[in-house]
């Protein structure tokens, strides 16, 4: 029964899989030991003027040598669950051949010390570290890289799969193709719309092809891919603006859902880029069933809606974030968690991210309030509430992120933590959302 009151108490169902999540480039540091090769995102730190103050992820939040104390934490929250990505370059130094068991060990370190402390692993395939070595033969690209992503899986399914139960393949895609192809302020930093759609079929690919690998293994895993989805609004009630914001749903969602879901690329967008684009002239007999190969669960990420004009421009109606691409309107949880129910039927659903950078500084007296973040949270989570009572099967929720961290071309400015990352001396100190968030998990809502 839905919470007419959006300030009442909020039970979620018994077991609710409340969790955070990080990535690897974003947290790990140690960029150059056990093995671990460079990736498009050490390249691309390192080159001036890409990212801010000349920020890299050489150390980051230094987790990988302080993976025991973030373990910690994470059970003194409380948490179910724990997203975490796993570095490619970690595992294949070149994106091919021989996994690193050096590299491996860490993750089985990980998993373990997760399991010891009653956390739910998450394991993300790919968050954006693509080996420095498959960038130079084509990266994205080419459609060979899909190929190889395929076996880093086998290798990671064969050395983890026993302890994972849910692995998801690449994370945003779509983010990838806009930020990396389109925009150029993620790696590879390209400005190239022709490139950009051919990356996003060969993304699709490369998640089709990891989805049929953990099945070839017997895995007894759960495996799905994790989009960033964004609602869609008109900005007036005009015939063109209409028409401009389901183009524009099609080029942030339907791509990605649609390939997936129904194992077809939405025609208007197919359309839009026309019969010889490249991503188009790409997409060989036999694909979209490699796509659409069956998934047991979507990750869902929310930040942000968009509110479209009739030219098919974005406009802003709603308060930002610190982040200047961020809007924040809670009902847009409700309504993406809703819209996948609607259109794509009752696959079951976890959200894997969503949160905000709050402008946290840590008090004289030890104390870091973030109050604006327990606001944004509670508002999400109510959505999210609403949206399970009126039928949608969602079964976690993990908000971004654990910890501060390198916040891609933002650097270390923007802080997404949940705990609060002191980086000259790498003290942890827990956020009052933070606190907050702990007393959630133990009353099962708020
Ligand atoms: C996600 N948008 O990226 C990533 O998965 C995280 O690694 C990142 O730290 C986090 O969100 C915060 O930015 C996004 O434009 C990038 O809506 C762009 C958007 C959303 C998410």
């Amino acid at each position: 029964e839905s919470n007419a009151d959006p300030r009442g108490p909020l039970h979620f169902p018994p077991g609710f899989g409340w969790g955070a999540a990080t990535s690897a480039y974003q947290i790990e540091g140690a960029a150059k030991e056990d093995g671990r090769g460079e990736s498009v995102w050490d390249t691309f730190s390192h080159t001036p003027g890409r990212t801010r103050n000349g920020d890299t992820g050489d150390v980051a939040a230094d987790h990988y040598h302080r993976y025991r104390d973030d373990l910690d934490l994470m059970a003194d929250l409380g948490l179910r669950s724990y997203r975490f990505s796993i570095s490619w370059p970690r595992i294949q130094a070149d994106g091919a051949g021989k996994p690193n068991q050096r590299g491996l060990d860490f993750y089985r370190r990980l998993v373990d010390g997760l399991r010891e402390r009653n956390i739910a692993p998450m394991a993300t395939l790919f968050h954006w570290d693509l080996p420095q070595a498959l960038q130079d033969a084509g990266g994205w690209e080419s459609r060979d890289t899909a190929y190889r992503f395929a076996e880093y899986a086998d290798a990671v399914f064969r050395a983890l799969g026993d302890q994972v139960p849910v692995w998801l393949t690449i994370n945003e895609p779509k983010t990838v193709v806009q930020n990396g192809y389109l925009w150029g302020h993620h790696a590879p930093g390209r400005q190239d719309p022709a490139a950009a759609y051919l990356v996003a079929h060969h993304l699709q690919l490369a998640h089709g092809l990891a989805v049929q690998a953990l099945r070839a293994t017997g895995g007894a895993g759960r495996i799905g891919p994790a989009f960033n989805l964004h609602p869609c609004y008109p900005a007036d009630d005009s015939a063109e603006a209409a028409a401009a914001t389901r183009l524009y749903d099609g080029y942030e969602n339907r791509l990605y859902l649609d390939s997936v879901l129904k194992g077809s690329y939405p025609e208007d967008v197919l359309a839009d880029l026309g019969p010889d684009s490249r991503m188009v002239s790409g997409i060989r007999d036999g694909d979209l069933d490699v796509i659409a190969s069956p998934v047991d669960l979507l990750a869902v990420q929310y930040y942000t809606p968009y509110y479209v004009t009739a030219s098919g421009d974005t406009t802003r109606r709603w308060p930002t974030s610190e982040a200047d691409w961020q809007q924040i309107h809670p009902e847009g949880m409700y309504d993406i968690l809703t819209r996948i129910t609607r259109d794509y039927g009752r696959i079951p659903i976890t959200v894997t991210e969503n949160g905000l950078p709050c402008p946290d500084t840590l008090g004289a007296d030890g104390t870091v309030d973030d109050s604006g973040r327990i606001d944004f949270l509670r508002d999400h989570f109510a959505a999210a509430h609403r949206a399970i009572a009126d039928g949608v099967p969602l079964e976690s929720y993990h908000v971004w992120s654990l910890l501060d961290n390198f916040e891609w071309a933002e650097g270390y400015d923007q802080r997404w933590g949940l705990i609060y990352v002191d980086y000259p001396t790498q003290r942890r100190v827990l956020k009052r959302s933070a606190h907050w968030y702990r007393t959630v998990i133990r009353d099962n809502g708020c």
